[in-house]
């Protein structure tokens, strides 16, 4: 447990600073990834590239098997300089029709050098970031006023649409890595930058305006306009000089969540610094929403810390109304998710290829035909379904896919509402995932096991019903698990057993500790 309060609190500062350069820095780069993409399509229509689209095919066939789950290759670069990276994860609803649900969330990683700093900009959503790795300054220009926040891991900060953000990495040394949740405002799915400062890279949108408008509205020359907004040319992400930063960090304050709900505060909150809501040896839960952090309030979304000790589990629980986006922070291991969706896929799968086989092969026809075709199969499907329980239909058992993904700093996965879901940590390291969970208000984490476990506030006869089991040895298998929370991960035991019977010369558990602290210190 010592270790991994450790661990949190090192890798917190870090997260923060990740947390605020990605929210800066997906401003940054949304815009040029957009128009990558136009390049991108234009080239498709001038030549064929097999290799692209045999990727496209692997990874389309990937979101088919693991809808929830994108690994760091899912990311597109929405903006690079030196100094920086902007990647953006693509809209949810186009990498699958499950999660329509969430189309008005994007999820942007940015990574800047240390010194860079990311151009004052505004955008089409709301973000919401958190500091995965580092520290640095966040500034807002809300309601006219500027407002300057040091962030640093574990901060969670808010910046609302059209606000100008601008955000630098002040640390000489370290990366600075914020993870940021976008709710999209106007196109669903799609957020832009608007670069109001600047020049030709990024392209100011004030010169952007006719001579004209421009003459007049500066009341300038034009000749002394396009000195100032021509210059600029080295892109999103710039390096400061050691002078900028210390003056940029001058009005800098910590945020001062601290007085709410009974004064006006605002700006970032640490989330680190909060009592953990669940905390025992095998793991802790951090959270911020609407109640501890105001800026929340008005997004709905409720912002936590997960740490997994290594070899411990979360407890098997699901969510009643939030759809949780998570994204791995540090660590490694595996999610299960429990999904229907896809277990009613399958059954309809194996379902329209036994029909296409009664149905003769009339296959090699026209693509249109073909999906025709495909929606009649499909409504007739549909129909059977819903006939479903009156005639007896071989489908109508209730199934479930589990979902297996691997989860390495930087994976993003989704567990829709009410999937139940298992978080286990590798042996080797702590597993840090921060989550985003929208739709937050009124939603509560359901325990499927451990002390606090749903199952066990069945009624006596309910149990024994649902169970066909006599009621004592239903309680029998409930009670047994008695931690809640975070528990002991699947392989400890048998871990534990091997380390007890091989000999001393072997590692033990304290040197493992000690090398952690070392790789800790030295990571940085
Ligand atoms: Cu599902």
């Amino acid at each position: 447990m010592a270790t991994a309060r450790v661990r949190v609190r090192t890798t917190v500062p870090l997260v923060l600073l990740l947390l605020l350069g990605t929210l800066l820095f997906a401003g940054a780069v949304s815009s040029s990834r957009e128009r990558g993409e136009q390049q991108r399509e234009q080239q498709g229509r001038h030549e064929w590239r097999g290799e692209e689209s045999e990727e496209r095919e692997q990874q389309e066939e990937l979101s088919r098997r693991k809808p929830y789950v994108f690994g760091r290759r899912s990311f597109r670069r929405a903006a690079r300089s030196e100094h920086g990276t902007i990647r953006s994860l693509r809209p949810f609803h186009e990498a699958s029709q499950l999660l329509r649900g969430i189309r008005d969330y994007r999820v942007t990683v940015l990574e800047a050098s240390p010194r860079a700093f990311v151009l004052p900009a505004h955008t089409d959503a709301h973000s919401i970031g958190y500091v995965v790795q580092g520290e640095g300054v966040v500034t807002t220009i809300d309601n006219g006023e500027r407002r300057s926040y040091r962030v640093r891991e574990g901060s969670v900060f808010v910046a609302p649409a059209g606000a100008v953000t601008y955000l630098a990495n002040t640390d000489g040394r370290r990366k600075l890595v914020v993870a940021k949740l976008l709710h999209t405002i106007s196109v669903p799915g799609h957020y832009q930058f608007f670069f109001g400062a600047g020049g030709r890279n990024p392209e100011s949108i004030v010169s952007s305006f006719s001579r004209t408008v421009q003459r007049a509205a500066f009341k300038t020359s034009s000749d002394r306009l396009q000195k100032l907004f021509g210059r600029q040319d080295k892109g999103v992400i710039v390096r400061a000089s050691e002078q900028q930063v210390r003056d940029l960090q001058r009005h800098a304050s910590d945020g001062g969540q601290q007085h709410w709900p009974f004064g006006e505060s605002r700006g970032p909150i640490n989330i680190l610094d909060q009592r953990p809501s669940v905390a025992n040896r095998h793991g802790q839960l951090y959270e911020a929403d609407a109640r501890s952090f105001r800026d929340l309030a008005e997004h709905d979304v409720r912002v936590s810390l997960v740490n997994i000790t290594a070899g411990s589990m979360s407890a098997p629980f699901y969510n009643t109304r939030s759809i949780k986006i998570a994204y791995v922070v540090d660590g490694e291991g595996h999610a299960e998710i429990v999904c229907p969706h896809l277990a009613q896929q399958q059954q309809h799968g194996s379902e329209t290829q036994r029909q296409r086989k009664h149905e003769g092969r009339r296959r090699s026809r026209e693509r249109e035909q073909e999906s025709q075709e495909k929606s009649k199969e499909e409504e007739q499907w549909r129909r059977r379904r819903q006939e479903g329980s009156e005639s007896e239909s071989e489908e109508e058992e209730q199934r479930y896919e589990t979902i297996r993904a691997r989860l390495t700093r930087g994976t993003v996965f989704v567990v829709p509402v009410g999937h139940p879901v298992v978080e286990v940590a590798s042996r080797d390291s702590n597993l840090q995932i921060v989550c985003f969970e929208v739709q937050a208000q009124r939603n509560e984490r359901v325990y499927l096991a451990g002390q606090d476990s749903v199952l066990k506030k069945l009624d006596g006869a309910a149990k024994e019903l649902a169970f066909q089991a006599s009621q004592r040895e239903v309680d029998e298998v409930l009670r047994a698990q008695q931690d809640k929370g975070f528990l002991q991960g699947p392989d400890q035991e048998e871990r534990r057993r091997r380390e007890g019977e091989e000999e001393r010369g072997r590692r033990g558990r304290r040197e493992e500790v000690a090398e952690m602290l070392l790789r800790m210190a030295t990571e940085g």
